[in-house]
């Protein structure tokens, strides 16, 4: 089984925090990695890595970027909930640029999708990869956004996509919510190798969080296709932050947690 990729990966987002983990991790591995970012990449560069600055806006630079690599790990974009005007030119016209580019380099993409574009799922559910989108956000709505272009690449133009719905990717979970949707750094490394790696993925989707006993959400993705499983656990921080809830009862009851409750203006006996 190959370890190190054929051509150059394309690294979008390497100077956030999980491209700036990616970018590591990677070269460590020995891959040949063109990172790029609006933002400077603020540590000293991985062996065999590139950095080059460029607007996800700006769709010439995405394609020249892109020029000969056979996959885009696309992490850029706005990563949070922001005005729709903000969210719109990176994560919505660029993902236009990053599929275009796809499809000129036949490269496959992988893409940084969120929990966010099912967040309006209650926590009491268990659903499936093909579940309905319910973005929680404009930021969860251009990743259910995101989801659906890659549907449109594949079918039209046969451009793979690895679709992660990640949940919460930080170095440790930090509250209730994230004993349930919390994802190493680590198991998030060796997904992105999986995704990369795997022969052929068609069109897949992942649920990115560790092996969490509490995590009840998600099922049926494409894991065992794609060989990852998850090695870490957000279960040993279960006794410092069980009780570590929220005070709005609309962020603990849907999977988006506080997302969802973000200018929420619901009338209450509008529910069903
Ligand atoms: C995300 O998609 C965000 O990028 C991250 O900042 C967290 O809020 C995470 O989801 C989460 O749901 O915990």
């Amino acid at each position: 089984m190959p370890t190190i990729p054929e051509k150059p990966v394309l690294l979008t987002g390497a100077s956030g925090a999980l491209g700036r983990q990616l970018a590591r991790a990677l070269a460590t591995e020995g891959w040949t990695l063109r990172l790029t970012d609006i933002a400077p990449f603020p540590d000293p560069l991985p062996a065999r890595a590139s950095f080059t600055k460029a607007d996800l806006n700006d769709g010439v630079a995405i394609l020249r970027l892109a020029e000969g690599c056979g996959a885009i790990l696309h992490f850029g974009g706005v990563s949070v909930e922001r005005p729709f005007e903000e969210v719109l030119g990176p994560n919505i016209r660029g993902l236009y640029h990053i599929y275009e580019a796809a499809r000129r380099e036949r490269a496959r993409v992988v893409f940084a999708s969120s929990n966010h574009s099912i967040g309006f799922h209650e926590r009491s559910e268990t659903i499936g990869a093909d579940c309905q989108f319910l973005p929680d956000s404009y930021y969860g709505l251009s990743k259910a956004y995101g989801e659906l272009m890659g549907r449109l690449y594949w079918f039209k133009h046969g451009v793979e996509s690895v679709f992660v719905r990640i949940g919460s990717c930080f170095p440790e979970p930090v509250d209730a919510r994230m004993l349930a949707t919390w994802l190493s750094y680590a198991d998030l490394s060796r997904l992105m190798q999986r995704c990369v790696l795997t022969e052929k993925v068609g069109l897949s989707v992942i649920w990115g969080a560790s092996n969490n006993a509490r995590m009840t959400w998600w099922r049926d993705d494409a894991r065992d296709a794609l060989g990852w499983k998850p090695q870490d656990s957000a279960d040993p921080f279960a006794g410092q932050l069980a009780g570590k809830v929220s005070d709005s009862p609309v962020a603990e009851r849907y999977q988006g947690g506080g997302f969802a409750a973000m200018e929420y203006s619901r009338p209450s006996d509008s529910h069903g």
